[in-house]
């Protein structure tokens, strides 16, 4: 819902040559304290560490948390120290990261994400995608699961033909019911339909893939970078979604996307814009970046939203600096 609270673990990491590597990691809900002190315990364990040679330092943090990894909070933790460390590479030689990863090109397509969710009424979905085009998106995705042929026939009519909508079930269909709504939903003629099925049903969400024209993304569900070999050699997927966070950071992200490219497929990006859109620019198969605004304001500028497109920072590291006050303001525990 519109008033629903997220609680974040930031991270800045210091060096002895002044320079401070930021990152934030989430998903904790409930168990948000324990994933704040897993980064604050791997954070203490790479005190004194080359920050730039983060594979090193990985190899080292799963050593040291023993068979609390793979996945979980400890990957959500370890995803923190690695973005904060390439934070540092980009500030410690004066590029963005965006750069050291290949620096394809300064901006990205993005689409409105978070605006057209699961709990709202149809007649505000009506007027709010709308407002979304206003604003310059020329692609935007919203939350399905029931009265879905409904929903995206309205949302369809109301933008018009030329936005790409997307569709996301987070997992909330069976497989038959996949193929028989996804085929009902054809005509709509979806950007994507996203995450249909269960995230590890490899062969169901392949048995939808085949049955059905609309490409289907997945993949913000999964840990580490093994289960997206199980996609790409299923056929699971049409679109790779690789979630910055779950995957292990920015050095794991790479991997995926390099996967992908060799599978033939496009890769897009899941929350956290102001992160992927060095990556997402990086790479020869980006497609787009989902732009959600949950932690925009935790920073002190963003990157910027031009004709539908995001601009690359180009500053150094991430180009992003945390809103000091915005922090204190918001602070829990
Ligand atoms: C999503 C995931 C997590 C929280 C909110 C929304 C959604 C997305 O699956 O793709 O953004
Ligand atoms: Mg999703």
């Amino acid at each position: 819902a519109p008033t629903d609270t997220r609680e974040f673990v930031t991270l800045e990491l210091g060096t002895d040559q002044g320079l401070v590597g930021l990152a934030l990691t989430f998903f904790g809900a409930a168990l948000t304290p324990a994933l704040k002190a897993a980064v604050d315990t791997l954070a203490a364990l790479v005190v004194g560490d080359d920050p730039t040679q983060v594979e090193a330092i990985a190899a080292k943090l799963r050593r040291a948390a023993g068979s609390a990894g793979p996945g979980g909070i400890f990957t959500l933790a370890l995803s923190a120290i690695d973005i904060a460390c390439w934070d540092l590479k980009g500030k410690a030689v004066g590029q963005s990261v965006c750069a050291l990863l290949g620096g394809l090109r300064d901006r990205v397509p993005t689409y409105a994400s978070g605006a057209l969710m699961r709990p709202h009424p149809i007649d505000y979905l009506a007027k709010a995608g709308p407002r979304l085009r206003d604003m310059g998106f020329s692609q935007m995705k919203m939350q399905c699961g029931t009265a879905s042929l409904e929903r995206v026939r309205v949302v369809r009519e109301a933008v018009g033909p030329d936005i790409d909508l997307m569709c996301d079930i987070n997992q909330l269909w069976s497989v038959s019911h996949a193929i028989e709504v996804g085929r009902r939903l054809e005509p709509y003629h979806l950007y994507w339909l996203e995450d249909p099925v269960a995230h590890d049903d490899y062969a169901g969400l392949a048995r939808v893939a085949d049955a059905l024209t609309t490409p289907i993304a997945a993949g913000e569900y999964h840990y580490g970078i093994a289960p997206f070999r199980q996609l790409l050699e299923a056929r699971a997927i049409d679109i790779v979604m690789i979630d910055l966070l779950r995957v292990g950071g920015i050095t794991q992200w790479m991997k995926v996307a390099g996967m992908a490219e060799a599978f033939n497929l496009p890769v897009v990006s899941h929350l956290v814009p102001e992160i992927h859109v060095h990556l997402v620019a990086a790479i020869p198969n980006g497609l787009t970046v989902e732009y959600m605004p949950w932690t925009l304001r935790l920073f002190e500028e963003t990157p910027a939203l031009e004709g539908g497109q995001l601009v690359v920072p180009t500053g150094p590291g991430l180009g992003l600096a945390f809103d000091q006050a915005a922090l204190k303001r918001y602070q829990v525990g």
